[in-house]
């Protein structure tokens, strides 16, 4: 694919509730849309990078910088290039994954759709549609949480997950569990709150049967989730440590954990997400499907990358309305407790013109220099 320049796209997406988590709290996204654009065709790509650094060291303006001067230019530098050739030419630049994985996005869109093959066959998908877990923030007291949780599975979502931080962990998991019993899907995701000092009061969460506890422990500290992991029942899976198929298999080896959760913007891409299913279909450890918050276009490629094989857990692959009001897509609907994967070309789903023109704050092209 001949490439003859970008855009960059800020979009303001006001979420339907806060959401909180160890970190912080989100009212908002300020989504980075990088369109990539051919003589015959363009591709979209969604950044998953938030406002701040909080999640992982990558933020919104940041990677708007890094792209513009940097991983933009290089692409188009380098002429005639495949989706799958897109992470080579950016690999002198360090770091900088959910930039580099919003580029290949836009890239592999405008290539599938010249070549009429949705993404999710692209990938290697094994179903039409994939069963959704939701993931529901830190609330202000038990009573609201407990609302929270029996509106989702109203809604027929097939599995929760509780944020949990220190001070809101074994109180509002057990009341989940006595609430809606036994046979509730259930996990929680720490992100990185706690120190291995926490072991003895994580280990209270084992009596209550959860499915996982993800990212307890710093992105860095592979060692001690190892020795977190053998001092839990509960399995431990992470999240923000695996950045990539190398680091998953040293995880893995290491016994840091025995689930993961595969998101693309982390690990630089849906092509390395996808290396990071096989690595951990090579090892018999099982996968789910994170999420960023994402709308309907990357909402779109997590659906697809949700249908691969070793993707054996309920993802955080929520209906639209859970997270926005007015998504920038089609809206995604939860069909019993699942949703249907994309069967158009590319991503399969594009901006609705006057809503992304509505939301867009701003628009700024790069092209060949
Ligand atoms: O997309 O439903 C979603 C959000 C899922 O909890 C979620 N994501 O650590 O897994 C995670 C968090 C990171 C995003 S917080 C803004
Ligand atoms: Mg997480």
């Amino acid at each position: 694919m001949k490439l003859t320049g970008f855009e960059l796209r800020r979009v303001a997406m006001p979420l339907v509730a806060p959401f909180r988590t160890s970190f912080g709290t989100e009212h908002a996204r300020d989504v980075l849309l990088v369109r990539a654009l051919a003589d015959d065709v363009e591709g979209w790509g969604e950044c998953v990078a938030g406002l701040a650094p909080l999640y992982s060291s990558e933020y919104v303006d940041g990677v708007a910088q890094v792209l513009r001067s940097h991983l933009l230019p290089a692409v188009l530098a380098a002429g005639e290039l495949t989706a799958a050739e897109v992470a080579r030419v950016l690999q002198p630049f360090q770091g900088h994954r959910m930039a580099k994985g919003a580029v290949e996005m836009a890239v592999l869109d405008a290539e599938l759709r010249a070549a009429g093959m949705p993404l999710a066959a692209y990938l290697g998908a094994v179903r039409d549609a994939v069963d959704c877990g939701v993931s529901v923030g830190i609330a202000d007291d038990v009573g609201r949480l407990l609302d929270e949780v029996a509106g989702y599975l109203g809604e027929g979502y097939r599995r929760i997950k509780l944020k949990i931080a220190p001070g809101w962990d074994v109180e509002p998991v057990a009341a989940v569990r006595d609430e809606f019993g036994d046979e509730l899907l259930l996990q929680v995701d720490a992100n990185a709150a706690y120190t291995l000092a926490d072991a003895r009061h994580l280990a209270l969460l084992d009596a209550f049967d959860l499915l996982l506890i993800e990212q307890p422990l710093p992105e860095e500290d592979l060692r001690g989730h190892a020795a977190l992991a053998a001092k839990l029942a509960t399995p431990v899976c992470l999240d923000e440590s695996i950045v990539s198929a190398a680091a998953a298999v040293d995880a893995i080896a290491l016994g840091a954990c025995s689930v993961v959760n595969v998101k693309a913007g982390r690990v630089g891409g849906y092509l390395e997400a996808r290396r990071v299913a096989d690595v951990c279909a090579a090892h018999g450890v099982p996968v789910w499907a994170g999420g960023m918050l994402e709308t309907g276009l990357g909402r779109a490629a997590n659906v697809a990358l949700a249908a691969l094989p070793n993707f054996v857990l309920p993802g955080d692959t929520s209906a639209s309305r859970r997270y926005y009001a007015q998504d920038l897509t089609t809206p995604f609907e939860l069909r019993d407790g699942r949703l249907a994967v994309p069967r158009g070309a590319g991503l399969g789903v594009a901006p609705l013109p006057d809503v992304l023109e509505e939301l867009t704050t701003a628009v700024e092209q790069v092209t060949a220099r």
